[in-house]
């Protein structure tokens, strides 16, 4: 039987791989993200491609009311998640800590823990209720080892680390399965929105080496979502191989 899956951040990279993963597999989709035009491409190619089902949400992760009531209110048809992909986040220019810009930490706090926290408690009550679901939190290596002018995000990476082991034990008692997936570097759109649309300073980002691509994690979580009831992945980093930590990166 289809499968529904949730996934935040479905406009873009991992989110969209991970869409197109869970679809061709024959799941239903709940699409999150705040570009609705996008959302609404990928569902009629989805259904193209494979008759996958699509409900899309426009919402911004950190409007704590809309995306609790969107979630509260899901029709009944939709209410039962299976699987949560809670995946959009960013990551907002990369400086000293003295001269970083306040308001892209906001924006990275706001984002990447508060509104990744607003979803996940959302969705945790609908799964403990029916005493099933998965959630997958996308962290980062960011999340393992902090590196230079990487302070904020970083240190929101290490959130999501940390809310993930402390869900996984609230949630035990309802059966419900955590995963963190800590991707190394991967060439989506997160370093253009890193460098606020830099084309030049994002491409360099991946200058002489093969990154990961949301492919590869969109793969790595179909698997953790595909294992039998009793087993749950807790925590998983995953680099491409010239990556070896945050910071060594094996260039050609
Ligand atoms: P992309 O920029 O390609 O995608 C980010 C997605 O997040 C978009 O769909 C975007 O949608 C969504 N998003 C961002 N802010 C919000 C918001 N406020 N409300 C709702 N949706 C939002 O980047 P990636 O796919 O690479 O990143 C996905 C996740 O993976 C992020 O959490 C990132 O930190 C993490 N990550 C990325 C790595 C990389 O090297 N690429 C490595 C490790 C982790 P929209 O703009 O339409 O709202
Ligand atoms: C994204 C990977 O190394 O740019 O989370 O922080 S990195």
């Amino acid at each position: 039987m289809a499968r529904t899956i949730f996934i935040t951040g479905a406009s873009s990279g991992f989110g969209k791989a991970c869409a197109e993963k869970f679809a061709a597999a024959g799941d239903r989709l709940i699409l999150l993200a705040r570009r609705k035009d996008r959302l609404q491409r990928l569902a009629e190619e989805l259904k193209n491609d494979h008759q996958t089902e699509s409900l899309i949400l426009a919402a911004d992760v950190r409007d704590q009311t809309a995306v609790t009531e969107q979630i509260e209110q899901l029709p009944a048809a939709w209410s039962r998640i299976d699987v949560l992909i809670n995946n959009a986040g960013l990551a907002l220019g990369r400086d000293f800590f003295e001269e970083a810009n306040l308001s892209d930490w906001n924006t990275m706090i706001d984002t990447n823990v508060k509104g990744l926290l607003y979803v996940a408690q959302a969705v945790a009550k609908k799964m403990s209720a029916q005493k099933h679901g998965h959630i997958l939190n996308i962290g980062s290596i960011a999340g393992k080892e902090v590196y230079e002018k990487g302070n904020v995000y970083c240190a929101t990476k290490f959130a999501v680390d940390a809310i993930s082991k402390a869900m996984r034990i609230d949630l035990l008692r309802h059966g419900i399965k955590v995963t963190a997936i800590h991707p190394g570097a991967a060439e989506t759109e997160f370093s253009l929105v890193r460098f606020k649309g830099d084309a030049d300073t994002a491409n360099q980002v991946y200058n002489g080496f093969k990154p990961l691509t949301g492919e590869d994690i969109a793969a790595v979580a179909f698997y953790c979502a595909g294992l039998p009831a009793h087993v749950c992945i807790n925590d998983l980093t995953l680099t491409c191989t010239q990556q070896g930590s945050s910071i060594h990166i094996q260039r050609d």
